[in-house]
């Protein structure tokens, strides 16, 4: 089956977070972001969203840079000639350097239409086996431990499978073992966001009494090196997010030791396609995996939920329901979590539909990309 793109749509969106989210990076209150939608020659559609931020925080992505580098470069080479199956995509992508956030969301879309096209839900077209995933919650900083403790208390009532706690200097060991104190049973763990260094040895080594489940991302964005010098002295298993961008990093990761757990997002990798190398290859390593988030509404949800089912998804992701981020969710119906378990969609594709209300209700543009376009 041949895959010929006639048409990319933008649909550019800003969507108010329920409550800010702080990381030690910075605090998001709300969202811009691209639905990217893409039309074959049959009239068949597939979607899917952009997860960079407005500030260049998280990694050097931002809704610009993504924007200019689908326009520019990359929706020119999906339309360039006839794809026959999505895995192709990041092949086509390849001349262009990194972008991954920008190479993901067109790649995403594509895989949602061949999905689509073959009747296929989402995750058995990537090769998922689970029914249903289990999730844990991703609680941003909060002004006191009293509001941290509010917060985590009611999470795992409504049944979340593991907490993270995201921490910064200033804001770590204490805190953490007030809710180890306070929640002794629970599954637990901490996401630094690069905030500290190798200077902080004896603190983060303290971390060890805490029971975490991991520790997320301790040292810099871009290092392997002292992560692994890292890793062999604390008992508690680091887990990578910002540093891992392509099966070849977490390569180099787990043969350095840098690592014991691998955060995958989609569009940090680059794509579906590229998150399944990684799976594949950290599930032949007997490294587990789990699926990280972007605060991204339904359609980047459903995206993740799909990857989840995929088998060496060992551990709970941070895909939390839609009424966690939204007070209107943009697909139908929203995501919805009970005893800490997502009932996968058996729909065609990501197994969701648009809500067109909502979505339109928070469009800021829509523009239309067409062959006739790129032969300009
Ligand atoms: O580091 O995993 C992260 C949110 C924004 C940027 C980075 C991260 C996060 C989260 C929240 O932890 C994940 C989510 O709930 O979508
Ligand atoms: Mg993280």
């Amino acid at each position: 089956m041949t895959i010929k793109i006639r048409q990319v749509t933008l649909h550019r969106l800003v969507m108010q977070l329920n409550d800010p989210f702080q990381t030690s990076f910075g605090t998001i209150r709300e969202r811009e972001f691209f639905i990217v939608e893409v039309e074959d020659d049959t009239g068949c559609t597939g979607f899917a969203e952009s997860v960079s931020f407005m500030y260049p925080w998280y990694n050097e992505e931002t809704v610009e840079t993504t924007e200019h580098v689908m326009v520019r470069f990359l929706i020119p080479l999906l339309m360039q000639s006839p794809l026959s199956h999505p895995d192709e995509v990041s092949a086509r992508f390849e001349p262009i350097k990194r972008n991954h956030m920008a190479k993901a969301a067109l790649e995403g879309a594509v895989w949602d239409l061949h999905a689509k096209r073959n009747r296929l839900p989402l995750c058995l077209a990537l090769g998922g086996e689970k029914r249903q995933i289990d999730v844990g919650i991703s609680i941003g900083i909060q002004p006191t431990v009293e509001q941290l403790l509010h917060c985590v208390d009611g999470y795992v009532n409504e049944g979340y499978k593991r907490i993270k706690i995201k921490i910064k200097p200033g804001f770590d060991y204490e805190m953490l073992k007030e809710v180890r104190k306070r929640f002794p049973g629970i599954l637990m763990m901490a996401d630094a966001n690069s905030a500290y260094t190798l200077k902080d040895i004896d603190l983060l080594r303290k971390l060890d009494e805490l029971d975490l489940m991991m520790i997320e991302q301790p040292l810099a964005h871009d290092d392997i090196i002292d992560h692994s010098r890292l890793q062999s002295q604390l008992a508690t298993p680091i887990c990578l997010d910002e540093s891992i961008h392509s099966l070849e990093d977490a390569r180099k990761a787990i043969e350095l030791g840098s690592c014991k757990i691998i955060n995958i997002k989609i569009g940090r990798v680059g794509g579906l396609t590229e998150s399944k190398k990684i799976h594949d290859y950290c599930l032949a390593q007997g490294v587990p995996v789990w699926c990280g988030g972007m605060l991204e509404s339904g359609v980047g949800r459903a995206h993740n939920i799909a990857l989840t089912t995929l088998p060496n998804f060992l551990l709970p992701g941070d895909t939390a329901a839609s009424s966690r981020y939204w007070a209107k969710d943009i697909i139908e119906p929203e995501v919805t979590v009970s005893g800490g378990v997502i009932q996968v969609p058996d729909k065609p594709g990501i197994g969701y539909d648009i809500d067109w209300k909502a979505l339109e209700s928070c469009r800021l543009s829509k523009e239309i990309y067409t062959q006739a376009d790129i032969a300009k």
